[in-house]
């Protein structure tokens, strides 16, 4: 999957065969907006938007994704932007739907949506993540539930690990769940953080079902190029939140994003697109400055936002796709 521009071939030589519904009006720019009311797929002329109704505290109102044509799923909720490496798709959960129900008939929906492709990134947006599903249980682990029983039925109990993509899970306004995926027909390199435990191996304490991402991937591109997807990382050891306070949290995840780096084997001169979540808008001013000491010549491009977090402990995380071009 690619995210240059020289990525996106010419529109013939697409391959649709997977599924002829290609929308006629030719190629489009797959952004996010935030900051939005509510969540909402706008297909428009040149852009596919997806509406994110997490309020934005800095940064640019629209994130761009990537490009492709966009073209029906075979669930017609479904909306995919195919390219030369594979697709991009977008779905909403119903109004009201329950997070397990959701995450399950989603994630079984979407690996039905792609034979033959990878999953390289995931990024997924629960309302109200921190909230009771009224039967006693966190919405995140009754979102956790569906997702790795979607995943389980898919792949099989044993042999999860290895499709497991990079992931992100935070919360949104409103009353319907939202995901992204990226994903291609090259299989991902995934990694792990050396210091954290495995999120699918976490132990029952955090959840009946685990989360089921990996810290990162990185795939080469179709033209030679390189990215990695960092996955959401937060003041995590082992598998315990560490820090009681703002600054230890932020501090902690700097040094998880710096492993991770140097893990996955990003180059400095990779270029970088960040996003940051805070629990509670009154941290943005020290989570800038400490951001903006480690990565300077991001400062500008760093999209800071105000969300609620898997964790309710958790006061902040960080995510990042890094690139470099062919050659
Ligand atoms: C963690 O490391 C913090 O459920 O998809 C980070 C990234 C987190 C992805 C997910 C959750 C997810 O456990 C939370």
């Amino acid at each position: 999957m690619s995210l240059f521009p020289e990525a996106c071939p010419p529109e013939s030589t697409l391959s649709t065969a997977l599924n002829p519904a290609v929308i006629p009006g030719g190629r489009q720019e797959l952004q996010v907006r935030t900051g939005a009311e509510k969540p909402a797929i706008h297909s428009g002329e040149g852009t596919v938007t997806l509406d994110l109704p997490m309020p934005r505290l800095a940064g640019p109102e629209t994130e761009w994704v990537g490009r492709g044509i966009s073209a029906s799923g075979e669930n017609p909720e479904f909306h995919l932007i195919r390219q030369s490496g594979g697709c991009y798709g977008l779905a909403l959960g119903h109004p009201g739907e329950p997070p397990q129900a959701a995450a399950h008939r989603l994630y079984a929906a979407l690996l039905r949506e792609i034979p033959g492709h990878h999953l390289h990134r995931v990024w997924n947006w629960i309302p109200r993540i921190n909230d009771s599903n009224g039967e006693g249980e966190e919405n995140y682990r009754a979102f956790n539930a569906g997702r790795h029983a979607a995943f389980t039925e898919h792949f099989g109990p044993d042999a999860l690990r290895p499709h497991l993509p990079a992931a992100s899970a935070l919360g949104i306004e409103g009353d319907r769940m939202a995901i992204l995926f990226a994903a291609g027909f090259t299989a991902p390199d995934n990694f792990e953080n050396p210091e954290q435990v495995p999120a699918c191996e976490y132990p029952a304490q955090y959840g009946r079902r685990p989360p089921a991402f990996a810290r990162g991937t990185s795939v080469t591109t179709p033209e030679g190029g390189r990215e990695w997807f960092l996955s959401g990382t937060a003041s995590i050891k082992g598998h315990r939140t560490l820090g009681g306070n703002f600054d230890d949290q932020m501090r902690l995840t700097l040094d998880n994003v710096r492993l991770m780096r140097a893990h996955m084997g990003v180059p400095d001169h990779a270029s970088a697109r960040w996003k940051v979540f805070l629990r509670h808008a009154d941290d943005l001013a020290a989570c800038q400055k400490a951001f903006t000491d480690a990565w300077p010549q991001d400062t500008a491009t760093t999209l800071y936002l105000r969300a609620d977090i898997c964790r309710a402990c958790l006061l902040v995380e960080v995510e990042g796709t890094f690139s470099i071009p062919p050659g």
